[in-house]
């Protein structure tokens, strides 16, 4: 094409509401939607991605009015993004989302469960992007009296660390109001294990949206991974809320060892105190955060009585 015929296609900003891989939803700033092909490269440095754009990606669109369709011609730069492996031995990663306000990582204590090594890891991913992050504890409506007795315990270490919890029933319609709130005028995002309830907490929330849900497998107690493209749901009280496909595992991109502890809010507090400044607080003499750990082990609402980290 062109650059004569390319200058009378109007040119629209918008943001990527949906990415099944070939095709691109985008929602303009004037309000239309806008199926989109891109065929640019968009590549972070030394990251190699199996997606190039990303739902809640900032773009620059040119609409072809004959054919109704738009052509991506140019990424904005992000904000922020959450980006994982592709898969736990991959170089590739894949990016969940950009540009987001509050990431919800939605936590089940059964069907699935969920471990505190893949909350741990989805917060130490939030703390280096800068994303707020928030823990949903949902399905609490299925939870046995230990498993309610855990997420109490979970709650206690997590609110003491300044993350905010919120227990949640899609089915209940328990603690949705707050998550509304906190919604509103927002960009959010759902993430979490296949089957936690993301889509069903977005249904609870934004009734008019009926996004499909998908049965718990009665052999596995996992979910069957229903939602399998990020999409960009608009609320009605204003602002938006990415539902994301379930993630098996979530591998950390980019961190060179001794950076991990400087993203967990505990250890960042005690990094200053130990003999070495590049201790990894594994076999280090005079280790801080060993220290903590012995000093408080019995103590299950400590967090260092987890002792977890070496698996991050
Ligand atoms: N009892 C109970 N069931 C729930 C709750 N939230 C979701 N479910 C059920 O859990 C199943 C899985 O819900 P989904 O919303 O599809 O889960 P998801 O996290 O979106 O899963 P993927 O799309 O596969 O990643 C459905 O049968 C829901 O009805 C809850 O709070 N309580
Ligand atoms: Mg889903
Ligand atoms: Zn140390």
């Amino acid at each position: 094409m062109n650059s004569k015929a390319m200058s009378n296609k109007p040119l629209y900003k918008g943001t990527l509401i949906e990415s099944t891989g070939s095709w691109y939803e985008v929602y303009t700033d004037h309000g239309i939607k806008l199926r989109c092909k891109f065929k640019g490269k968009y590549k972070i440095a030394g990251i190699k991605s199996t997606n190039p754009l990303a739902v809640g990606d900032r773009v620059e669109v040119h609409e072809d009015v004959e054919e109704g369709v738009g052509m991506i011609v140019r990424v904005l730069p992000r904000k922020n993004y959450i980006i994982r492996k592709a898969t736990k031995l991959s170089s590739r990663t894949h990016i969940i989302a950009a540009n987001i306000d509050y990431a919800f990582l939605v936590v089940t204590q059964s069907q699935p469960r969920t471990s505190t090594g893949f909350i741990d890891r989805f917060l130490v991913s939030c703390e280096a992007y800068h994303i707020p992050a928030v823990l949903v504890f949902n399905k609490t409506d299925l939870n046995n009296t230990q498993e309610q007795t855990q997420q109490q315990e979970w709650i206690q270490l997590y609110s003491s660390l300044g993350y905010t919890c919120i227990e949640t029933s899609a089915v209940k319609g328990m603690g949705i109001p707050v998550l509304q709130k906190m919604m509103k005028g927002r960009i959010s995002m759902f993430g979490g294990h296949s089957g936690v309830g993301k889509s069903a907490l977005i249904n609870s929330i934004e009734p008019t949206l009926n996004i499909k849900v998908g049965e718990i497998s009665q052999v596995h107690l996992k979910g069957q991974h229903t939602t399998t493209f990020a999409r960009m749901h608009p609320l009605s009280k204003g602002g938006w809320l990415i539902d994301t496909p379930g993630i098996k595992e979530l591998g950390l991109v980019n961190f060179e060892r001794q950076d991990v502890a400087g993203y967990m809010p505990e250890m960042r507090a005690l990094l200053g105190q130990c003999k070495f400044n590049n201790c990894m607080h594994l076999k280090e003499p005079e280790c801080a955060v060993k220290a903590a750990v012995v000093e408080c082990n019995s103590k299950i609402n400590c967090i260092f009585a987890k002792q977890n980290y070496k698996t991050l």
